[in-house]
């Protein structure tokens, strides 16, 4: 027992020293503060989990830093809202966004959550994981989704966006983020990703990108509650080596922290996300994630190859 103590002390102060390292080699913009009470926090999860330290190039010469963990432990289902609300590092202003995660917990069964963490404001956002997939429809009902959600029902039956297997809520931009699994054919051709992309008038990726979107694991579709339209969309690839990241589709930066992202396996996999959005604006970016204990890519994998309920194969 005293071992156990020790050794996860350990993990926490190293976590800590390599998140710090990643900020200052990166020139991300981050607290002290902030970071020392998210790890007052959530640190054993950070331990025990799937963890990632996530960076992006929205800004063109400095990288930003996110921590997140995905649960992996049905007994502390809701855990992750609870203790952000009870320590205060979540509060209730009141808004729709607020009331979203309760409202999902009743609505489906959710079978994991998460959470993400920004080193410079804290608390972002809120994972919550369906058992399986459901239909998008069935996420019509809840009623505090920005009311694009449901005026972009034609959008997603075009695009076979309808196996929702995860919603994230997003507190700091008060937005919502639908995750899709890529089970039809048709999300393995270059073709649908231009279309889908040129259909909302956002930038086109380079022709080598559209290929390599073939392989894509997920799409998510970001909602807000100003905007009728959809905000961003990404697509989400595992990688499970450092090398088998597409290094010449990303920015040097980015690169660099392919090569040096700290990890506690020797070569760590990757989640890269390629974001999009409307032309000329801020949502055209790439998002890479070190998979700090090789969990979450595995996990990611067996999640989108697991069999679909029948009304999903029966569309193909
Ligand atoms: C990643 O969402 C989550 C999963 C389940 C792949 P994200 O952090 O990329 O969302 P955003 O960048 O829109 O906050």
């Amino acid at each position: 027992m005293k071992r156990n103590l020790i050794v996860a002390a350990n993990d926490v102060n190293r976590i800590r020293t390599d998140i710090v390292n990643v900020v200052k080699t990166f020139g991300a913009e981050y607290s002290e503060t902030v970071i020392e009470e998210v790890f007052q926090v959530f640190s054993d999860k950070f331990v025990n989990n799937s963890f990632m330290i996530r960076t992006s190039n929205k800004q063109p010469d400095k990288l930003n830093c996110s921590l997140r963990y995905h649960e992996e432990d049905e007994q502390y289902l809701g855990f992750g809202w609870d203790v952000a609300r009870k320590s205060g590092l979540l509060s209730d202003r009141g808004r729709p966004v607020d009331r979203l995660v309760p409202e999902i917990c009743e609505t489906f069964p959710v079978i994991a959550d998460g959470v993400d963490f920004d080193v410079k404001y804290g608390l972002g956002k809120i994972w919550q994981f369906l058992r399986g997939v459901v239909s998008v429809e069935q996420a019509f009902k809840l009623s505090s989704l920005p009311k694009s959600v449901t005026a972009h029902a034609g959008f997603f039956k075009k695009y076979h966006l309808d196996a929702l297997y995860a919603l994230g809520i997003d507190y700091h931009h008060n937005s919502v983020n639908f995750y899709f699994d890529t089970y039809h054919p048709e999300h393995h051709t270059s073709e649908y990703y231009k279309n889908l992309l040129q259909d909302l008038q956002f930038q086109l990726p380079s022709h080598k990108l559209l290929e390599v979107l073939k392989n894509n694991g997920e799409i998510a579709l970001t909602f807000n509650y100003s905007s009728s339209r959809i905000e961003r969309l990404c697509f989400y690839m595992p990688f499970l080596t450092r090398e088998a990241v597409p290094q010449e589709l990303l920015n040097p930066l980015l690169k660099k922290f392919v090569e040096e992202a700290p990890a506690l396996v020797d070569n760590p996999g990757f989640v890269v996300g390629w974001s999009f959005g409307p032309k000329g604006g801020k949502g055209t970016y790439v998002k890479v994630d070190v998979d700090y204990h090789n969990r979450t890519v595995p996990l990611f994998v067996k999640a989108h190859s697991q069999p679909l309920p029948k009304e999903f194969t029966l569309t193909l």
